[in-house]
């Protein structure tokens, strides 16, 4: 059981990880339209996860005897000023996402809800992650500078992300 207040900020994570999916979505398929079939791909994946981590949120509320709410989601950008913009605004909503995460952490302990701060702990490890993912993606974008074959290489460089991840997919999904 948990309290009405923390079933209200898990709701509210919620909408945050579906927005998170949408315009993740929105990524892909601007990306697409640039011929960046690479940058495509990886959006398409990180739609998907934040999915994913919705979808953890919306049965734990559940399992718990809480209400779990289908969110409204806002129209997300349909365009971005260019691949580096889009790239950046990732990283800066996945910090948004932590700050979010930590702040349900303080809750659960103002709260003494040892469950919530349990099941939180995946999403802390994951946020760790995509943060240094995100880090090292904009840290290559870098390094690759504004030459005439930026994109070529950006798009590159995501591609041996999305190689990186379906490997580690079929590795789990053979374990
Ligand atoms: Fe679910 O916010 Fe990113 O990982």
């Amino acid at each position: 059981m948990i309290s009405k207040k923390m079933e209200a900020t898990l709701n509210k994570q919620i909408e945050l990880e579906a927005y998170a999916s949408f315009l993740y979505l929105s990524m892909a398929s601007w990306s697409d339209q640039q011929g960046m079939d690479g940058a495509a791909k990886f959006m398409l994946r990180q739609s998907s996860e934040e999915r994913e981590h919705m979808l953890r949120i919306f049965h734990y509320i559940n399992e718990v005897d809480g209400h779990a709410i289908t969110p409204a989601i806002k129209q997300p950008p349909k365009t971005f000023k260019s691949i580096n913009a889009m790239l950046e605004e990732v990283y800066a909503h996945e910090q948004k996402v932590t700050k979010a995460i930590h702040k349900i952490v303080e809750l659960c302990y103002k709260e003494d809800d040892y469950t919530t701060l349990n099941f939180l702990q995946w999403y802390i490890d994951e946020q760790r992650e995509e943060e240094a993912t995100m880090r090292s993606i904009l840290d290559k974008v870098k390094l690759i500078g504004e030459g005439g074959q930026k994109l070529y290489y950006i798009d590159l460089e995501l591609e041996k992300f999305n190689t990186v991840e379906e490997g580690q997919e079929a590795a789990e999904s053979d374990a």
